[in-house]
Parts: C-alpha cells; structure tokens; sequence
C-alpha cells in the first residue's frame, strides 16, 4: 500500500512536473510561435504591407517627413492622401500634422509637399518654380525632389495632374518600404505606355476562364448595390504599380453586358476605380446588334448596325463619362467578325472605333486569328491576315498582339508583326495567369519572359528596333500605346491564387510603365515589400525567381518545343495530343516528331514562317546553325543525332533540359526550406506546399515527354539519368476532367 501511496506520490508528483514542463514548453512554443507568426499572413495585403522599418532607419525616415503641406481637393488627391497617411503610419508609426495650405511658411525640416504643380505654384521657392515650367511630365508623371524651403529640408510630389501625385506618392512609399535613402531624391518619372491595362477573362456567372485564383472578383449579381470592399484594394494595389485601365470581362464576350442592366454595374465599379485613374473598358460582341439589338445584320458596312453602335456608345458614356472603349476578338476561335460579311478586321475595327472617337475611347482589336480553314502554319496567320491592313485602321484603333503567335507559350520568339506594322498602333498582349506555366501551383516567375520578348531586337528599322520601342511607340510615333495583361487576379484571399504570382502582376504593371526596365530589379523590390527586406532572404529567393522560368521551360517544352500540354485544359503534358476537331489544337502538329528527329520547320524549306522577320532576323533563324538553342525546335525539324553546342547529340540533350528543369525546382524547394525563419507561418507553408507539388509535376512533365518522344528516337537515355517512373501508357491514360479555367 504504502508503496503504491509513495508510488503513487511519486507518480503524481512526476506527473505535476511533467505538466508543469509542458505547461513551460507551449508558453515557450506559443513565444517562438507568436515571434514568428506575429505578423501571421495571408497575402491579402500584397505588396502594400507597410510593415514597421528597422530601427536603423526610422529616425532619418522620421527626420525626413514630419509634417504633410497637401491640400486634398479631389477625390484622387484624397485617395492620395490616405494612402500616404495609412502607408506612413504603418512604416513609420508617424502621424504626420497636416497643412492644407500651400503657401505657409515651413519652419522646420522634413515637410512632405504633395500636389500638382498648378497647386504648388503659389509657393515663391526657386526650386519649385524650377519644376513648375517642367512640360515633359505629360499626364501622368510626377518629380519626387529634395528642395530646400527657407533653409530648410524639404521632399515634394508633384505632378501635372492629380492622378500623377497618387503614382508619385505611390512611388515614395515604396522608397521607404525598401529601406532606400531620402536624401537627395530626384526623381523624374513618366510612363512609357499609355494604357497599362489589364484584361480580365472573366464570365457574368463569375467563371474565370483561364483562372486559378477562384471565381472572379466581380460580384455581378450584387452589383450595383453592393460593392464590393475589395473593388477599392484592387484600384489601390494596380494605381500602385500605374496600372490604368482595366477590361472587365472576357473576349469571348456576351452582349447582354452591354444593356442598360449590366452598365449600371459596371458604372458601380467605375466609380470606384476612377479616384485611382483607373478606366474602365468592356469586351464587345461583334453580333451584339443582333443579340440584344434585334437587327438582322451584324454587317459594319450596314447603316442600321452602324447606328446602333453609335447609339449604343452614346448609351455607354451616359452611364460611364470615362469609359475607356471596347476590346474585341473577332473571328478567332469561333467568335463572330466582321469577315462573317466578307469585311476585313480593319473594318470592323473602324465601325466601333468611329463612335467612340468623339469621346476619347479606343477599340482594342486583338490579332489572335488564325482558321482552321487555312492550312498555312498558325503561327503566320495573324500576320498574314494584318500586315496588309497597316494604314487601314482608324487612329483609335490599337491592334493588340500576343506574346507570341502561336498562345502564351513558356517560351516563343517575339511575335513577326512587332515592326511589321509602322502605320497601325499596335499593343502588347501578355498573359499574367499562367494557362501554360503550371497554374497557380508552379513558381514561374514572368518578369524574365517579358523582358525576354520586350528587349527582343526586330531590326525593323535597324539595330536597337527591340519590341519594347515598338510598344511605347517610340519606333513609329504610335498614337496610342498599350500593354496588356490577361489578369491572374481572383477571390482568393491572396487575390492570385498563389502567393508568388502577385509577383507576376506586379512586374507586367510596372514593365508596363517602363518596357525597358530590369525585370531583376523589380523582383527585388517586391520581394523586398511583400517579404522583408532582409538580404539574406531577398538575395535568394530573386535568384530562385529569376532562375525559375528557363526552369518550367526546360521541364516543360525545352529547345524551342511549344504547345505540348493536355487538351483543353492545358494542365500537364499531353505531347502525345492528336486527332479533335483542328490540327493546330494538338501537339503533334508542332513537335513533329519522327524517327529522324523532332521540330517544327520553319524554315525555307517549311513553313517560311522565318520570312516573316525583318532580314537579320529572319537569316539568324532560317540557319540551323545560328539559330538559338533555345528556338532551335521551334524553326527547324532537327535529326536526333545533330551534334548540340554542347557537344551532344540532340537526344541527349533533350533529356538533359528535362532533367535540369526538375533539378532546378528541386532546388528552389531547399533555398525556400532554408528560409522559413523569415516568412510568416502561414506563407511559408503554403509555398512549401505549392512547391512540393510543382516538383512532383515538373517529374510528371519530365517522364512523360521522355518517355512518349523515347518512342521516336529509338535512343537510350543518356548514362546516369534516371528512366520515367512510370510507362507512357500510364502517362497517357491520365484523365482530369475538372482541371480548374476551363
Ligand atoms: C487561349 C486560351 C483561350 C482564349 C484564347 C484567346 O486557351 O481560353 O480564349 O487563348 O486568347 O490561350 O482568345
């Protein structure tokens, strides 16, 4: 007995302490948790965290802006206005004292003076009056500047008009958000390009089409009596990056949302897009005269539908005084156009573009055309069918060309009719949501395809001709200049369904404002803004960015190889895709493999597409030799034993690319898991997640395509590398009917 009470004793005093350890172990646990988790997140907030700067910093930052000198007397200014307030608060624990008046004595260093330069102009300060002759700020640009005012430190904003001191105040935030010096700020900055617009493919019923990142963000069956909160985070997040202009809903379009019921929505979401400067644009139906319009035609040549468009536009502006203009894709993929009449796109372009000219408003027309009944090589088609309609477009038409002509490819040369077409504006179209890059899943960072196809030399009119000159329309002297991007942006909490995409439409915004600028560079300020700006985690993880797009190449369509994913869906590999309703919608009409070799001849001795290029251009391509590795597949059929720069046969190779592609995120996986003493908790995880499933598909990419292509070359694989996992019938047989963006 006794022994059992000592027992016992000792049995409940262990217990007690055992308790007490644990006790001790979860405050500690929930110390270290909380450490770590402080600042749990979920990515809503994006890149506009305004967390606290390093105590290092924040008494020069504190010294440099004591007092905001800004009379906010628009709504844009008032935006502004918040936005530096809600921003210096959170960087800075500050609140600032406020004057309204411009031109009282400033008595101390560090007053922040923010406005137009129309507002600033009752100041008698030299420097001031300096910027005021400043014409080339245009509309849109804005001088951030260290001035002097009675002896003392000054930093002022100012723009023309009030939409350049959101994007300068924007500008000077994100200067203290990653830590960088306030002294002797002289900045001059103007956009490029000036529609830097977003397209979003998105349906009434809220389906994104090409979408990973839920439903879409328009809550049309709300709408217009509940608007949505998020509207104005959105307008906030792309004023930031100068986004300007964004096409609400998807160019497979439905008429109805051009009837009254559904413009009162989209004047609902103008509204608030408006104070950021942002317009709002619509995609239009060709048919829509016959759809909601109960005409018989949809003929631009007929008078009748000619009227109903000008009636219609006349609507439009009623409910939208800003609205920006249409968005068209006609006679592409079974859409309705004006070649249904025996017209040319530049006629229909023209019939919408006469109407909205007296407004301001612009037709986008998209050159995505390409006919099954056409048995030319797609990537011609487009232009084919446009060059011969250069001149032929009205001044408000902007032609809008993907990047690049076959479909938003991991990799593809830039598209022929960049400096094809020096009489028609023409824009860019790039596409944000990765269709083609792993969904939401892969991190595959954008900002290096897009400098990729942007610093791409078309020679048109001589060396130095790259696409980025022909899109700010330097190259030409365009009218109109614009940048797309089909929007990855959804209702998921961290808006992009991943949080390493939000990356991707930072970068296209401010490529967009600035074609020219280092997509390097711009990954390291957001990296710096959505993480830390600790330089052992921001060194790192640019790199792992920078590095991880030649890493879904090389896993996915390696040396020039394109359109190889699963049908429909485009989820996974599918290069074994024959057969369907059109031969250009498989894979094997581009890789053409056989027991020769592989590749898509482009060549003269092909499709000619070559010949589409300016002549450097087109010679560097038409030759095996001098044509980049990288496009090799995508000109030329090329035996499988052809002896590579490396020195290895093409097979080899290959299977190299394919294999260095899965290394590579192997990788990416280690330098992330090596990181999570500077990540939330909760970003953390999800990436680590995200990442574990895109190495196990860039494998699944991998053995598929070594094993279906194997059947070709009749090769071993190269010594030392690993054989598929699984048999090509496996791969073959794999079936994802509810794959998400259908
Ligand atoms: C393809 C997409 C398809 C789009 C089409 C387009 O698969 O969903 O409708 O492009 O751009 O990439 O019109």
């Amino acid at each position: 007995m006794n022994l059992f009470k000592i027992d016992g004793l000792a049995n409940v005093s262990r217990t007690k302490s055992r308790r007490l350890l644990t006790v001790r172990f979860l405050v500690f646990a929930l110390i270290i948790a909380f450490a770590n988790n402080a600042c749990a997140e979920d990515g809503y907030d994006l890149w506009l965290r305004y967390q606290p700067v390093e105590t290092a910093w924040l008494s020069s930052y504190r010294h440099a802006v004591t007092q905001l000198v800004m009379n906010a007397d628009s709504s844009t200014l008032k935006v502004a206005q918040s936005e530096l307030r809600r921003g210096l608060s959170g960087l800075l624990h500050s609140k600032l004292i406020a004057s309204k008046d411009p031109s009282k004595e400033i008595t101390r260093d560090g007053a922040l003076i923010v406005g137009t330069l129309q507002s600033l102009s009752t100041f008698r300060n030299a420097e001031i009056k300096a910027d005021l002759s400043d014409e080339k700020l245009g509309d849109e640009g804005y001088v951030i500047r260290a001035i002097h005012i009675n002896n003392h430190q000054a930093i002022m904003i100012a723009a023309n008009n009030d939409v350049g001191v959101l994007y300068g105040v924007f500008h000077f935030l994100r200067l203290i958000q990653t830590w960088q010096s306030l002294n002797s700020l002289n900045i001059v900055s103007v956009p490029h390009v000036q529609l830097r617009m977003l397209n979003h493919w998105d349906n009434l019923d809220r389906h994104v089409e090409r979408g990973y990142a839920g439903e879409s963000i328009w809550d049309w069956h709300k709408l217009p009596d509940y608007v949505d909160p998020r509207y104005t985070d959105y307008a906030r997040a792309n004023a930031s990056i100068g986004i300007n202009a964004t096409v609400l809903t998807n160019v497979n379009a439905k008429a109805i949302v051009l009837t009254p019921m559904y413009l009162e929505k989209v004047a609902a979401i103008a509204n608030v897009l408006r104070p950021y400067g942002i317009h709002v644009f619509l995609t239009a139906r060709f048919t829509a005269p016959m759809e909601i319009g109960e005409l018989k035609t949809a003929d631009p040549m007929d008078a009748e539908v000619q009227a109903w468009w000008r009636d219609k536009v006349e609507e439009i502006y009623r409910y939208i005084p800003d609205f920006g203009g249409f968005l068209v894709k006609a006679n592409s993929e079974g859409q309705p156009g004006p070649q249904d009449y025996g017209r040319t796109q530049a006629d229909g372009a023209n019939l919408l573009a006469a109407p909205l000219k007296a407004h301001g408003g612009v037709v986008i027309w998209r050159a995505f055309v390409y006919s099954q009944e056409q048995p030319d090589d797609r990537a011609k088609q487009a232009y084919n069918e446009f060059v011969p309609l250069d001149g032929k477009f009205n001044d408000n038409v902007i032609v809008q060309v993907k990047n690049g002509a076959i479909d938003f490819q991991p990799r593809e040369p830039f598209h022929p009719l960049f400096g094809a077409m020096p009489k028609t504006s023409l824009g860019m179209e790039f596409q944000i949501t990765k269709e083609y890059l792993g969904f939401a899943t892969h991190l595959v960072y954008l900002g290096s395809l897009y400098e990729e196809t942007l610093s791409s030399d078309t020679y048109s009119r001589g060396a130095g001709s790259t696409v980025a000159k022909v899109i700010d329309g330097s190259l030409y002297g365009y009218k109109h200049t614009c940048m797309a991007g089909v929007s990855n942006i959804g209702s998921d909490r961290n808006w992009t369904g991943s949080h390493f995409d939000q990356a991707n439409w930072y970068v296209f915004g401010r490529l967009a404002w600035n074609p020219s600028a280092s997509s390097r560079e711009i990954a390291t300020e957001w990296v710096r803004m959505t993480f830390t700006n600790n330089h052992h985690f921001v060194k790192p993880v640019v790199d792992m960015m920078m590095a991880s797009r030649e890493a879904a190449v090389n896993y996915m369509t390696p040396l020039g190889l394109h359109h190889q994913m699963g049908k429909g869906h485009h989820y996974g590999p599918g290069p074994w895709v024959a057969g369907g309703p059109r031969a250009d919608w498989t894979s094997v009409y581009y890789h053409r493999a056989d027991e020769q070799g592989i590749g898509f001849d482009r060549a003269s001795t092909g499709s000619n597409a070559v010949a589409q290029y300016a002549p450097p251009v087109a010679a560097q391509f038409e030759n095996l030799q001098t044509t980049p590795e990288k496009f090799l597949l995508w000109f030329h059929h090329v035996p499988w034993n052809y002896q590579m720069k490396s020195g290895r046969p093409l097979w080899d190779e290959l299977v190299y690319h394919y294999d260095d592609g899965v290394k590579a995120v192997i990788e990416m996986r280690r330098t992330w898991q090596s990181l999570s003493s500077y990540v939330d908790v909760q970003r953390y995880a999800q990436i680590n997640d995200f990442l574990a499933i895109q190495q196990k598909e860039a494998q699944w990419w991998r053995d598929a395509c070594i094993a279906y292509f194997q059947t070709f070359s009749n090769r071993p694989l190269p010594v030392g590398l690993a054989p598929p996992q699984h048999s090509l019938a496996y791969y073959e047989s794999l079936q994802f009917p509810y794959a998400p963006g259908q």
